[in-house]
């Protein structure tokens, strides 16, 4: 059966893969009805943040084609603004990740070509990188709406900029992004209202974060909590420093804003703070990726580390067992969030608990069976992996078999409602309101995530061991390698 299952899921990468090629090859992002593609980046991002799923999925003759494309037209020396974040996650960790499975030398270098691209975006006084930076010429500057960096994209390079150190030498990249983590780990200590919780923002010239922003696991804040245990486990525990960081910022999201809902089911979820410390009672889809991240760092003992092994006087296997339920309870929740959104079976963007804690809605969610109520404006799916990703973390960490049952009534939601009949998947404007109505983009993760969590759900353990790989927030695996001392640590 877990064939038969592997098999659907290759069958819809290639259906969305194939329309890829037809009208977007080499471009950025498909546009599935209009039968075009979509500039972003203008460096095939679809392309590159998928080499390495063609290469899990066992999809030769599509890896060599594309690897073909890597070799004679990925041209890096463009005029273009690009995200520091977004490039280094999708296009440097494919390539990163490319290499490390096929070990292919092209890979390597334009990886390399790439992360020297990149880093110009460091050159600020505080080492907090901007947001965005000019490929060809190397310029930067902050968001085109505000001032200043999002927390989660400067604390999510990490992973690829070490790896990049690892496989050249080159220690610019892993100093660079170290810089970034042991700026805001002394920040976090006494970060207010709540230490090791960070608002999303952060300014790049003075490297402060910003005192009126909120805090979230969502939109802006979420892959700094992930980041914080990956790059212990990519250390291969190595640097015990870095899992501690991470057990203080998982504690103080248990403490602080961890929720039971009054409501019907009584679910587990992970509301917001705002500045002056009051909860907002809101969680977006992305918070889905939380429940893999406690229980990654639950199986991997992560309250062994000194100095957290006594906080509030747990003992390691007893934090290692209170994790591990967290993980169970919030993953049972962003399932809900699949379940319980209407008929179509699929999750929003974006859900509301407790009526956001407004009386003045306690009809929308107060008798309706569920903990959650949806706002219009976050009506929509844009084919995103959170959930999917977590089941699959947990089915390798726990074998409990309601993962993989989850995980293929997800799959089939999204066959039945966000499949394009002329090629390609799209994301959709509700998961509410029938009929669907597609808004005309196959994100590059629908691929390189969400397909790839899915096709790994349903592999034996040994497809992409997890003591040996680590997944960068993209999907992308990268090798566990203790750190040596080369970067002066
Ligand atoms: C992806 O690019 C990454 O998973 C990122 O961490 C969050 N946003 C999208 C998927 O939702």
């Amino acid at each position: 059966m877990n064939e038969a299952r592997r098999n659907e899921i290759v069958e819809e990468f290639m259906w969305s893969w194939n329309a890829y090629k037809k009208y977007a090859w080499g471009k950025d992002e498909l546009l599935p009805i209009s039968k075009t593609s979509n500039k972003w980046f203008g460096i095939g991002l679809t392309l590159l943040d998928n080499l390495d799923t063609l290469w899990i999925m066992g999809l030769d003759k599509e890896f060599q084609e594309a690897t073909q494309w890597v070799t004679h037209e990925l041209n890096l020396e463009v005029d273009q603004d690009v995200n520091l974040f977004e490039c280094t996650i999708r296009a440097l960790g494919g390539l990163l990740s490319a290499h490390a499975l096929s070990n292919q030398h092209i890979f390597l270098e334009k990886a390399q070509e790439l992360g020297n691209r990149l880093l110009p975006a460091f050159d600020s006084e505080s080492g907090i990188p901007f947001s965005d930076v000019n490929l060809k010429k190397g310029t930067t500057h902050a968001p085109k709406w505000g001032s200043d960096s999002s927390t989660a994209e400067v604390t999510t390079v990490q992973l690829e900029f070490h790896r990049l150190t690892q496989i050249t030498g080159d220690a610019r990249f892993s100093k660079a992004a170290d810089r970034v983590s042991d700026k805001i780990a002394e920040m976090a200590k006494s970060v207010q209202p709540q230490p090791h919780l960070l608002p999303i923002f952060i300014n790049a010239q003075s490297g402060k974060l910003s005192e009126s922003s909120t805090i979230s696991l969502g939109a802006r804040g979420d892959s700094y909590y992930e980041y914080l245990m990956k790059q212990w486990i990519q250390s291969g525990g190595t640097r015990p420093m870095l899992g501690e960081r991470y057990v203080h910022a998982a504690e103080a999201i248990r403490k602080h804003l961890l929720v039971k809902s009054k409501m019907n089911n009584g679910g587990t979820y992970v509301a917001e703070m705002n500045s002056k410390g009051k909860l907002l009672y809101k969680m977006d889809h992305l918070v889905c990726f939380l429940p893999g991240v406690y229980a990654l760092g639950a199986k991997n003992n992560i309250a062994k580390l000194p100095k957290t092994s006594t906080s509030d006087g747990l003992s390691v296997d007893e934090m290692s067992n209170i994790h591990l339920k967290v993980a169970e309870e919030l993953m049972e929740t962003c399932y809900n969030m699949y379940k319980d959104s209407g008929s179509m079976g699929l999750a929003p963007e974006i859900v509301m608990f407790d009526c956001g804690n407004d009386p003045n809605n306690s009809k929308k969610c107060g008798n309706t069976g569920k903990d959650f109520y949806i706002k219009p404006n976050d009506e929509h799916n844009l084919l995103r992996p959170e959930t999917v990703e977590s089941l699959f973390i947990l089915w390798r960490l726990t074998k409990n078999p309601k993962y993989r049952i989850w995980g293929w009534t997800i799959f089939k939601a999204f066959q039945k409602h966000c499949k394009i009949s002329t090629g390609g998947y799209s994301s959709i404007k509700s998961v509410v309101r029938a009929p669907v109505v597609f808004k005309d983009k196959m994100e590059s993760f629908w691929l390189a995530e969400t397909l790839k969590y899915l096709y790994l759900l349903f592999s034996e353990d040994d497809v992409v061991p997890l003591d040996k790989w680590v997944f960068n927030t993209e999907a992308h695996p990268l090798p566990i390698v203790p750190r040596r001392p080369l970067y002066g640590d």
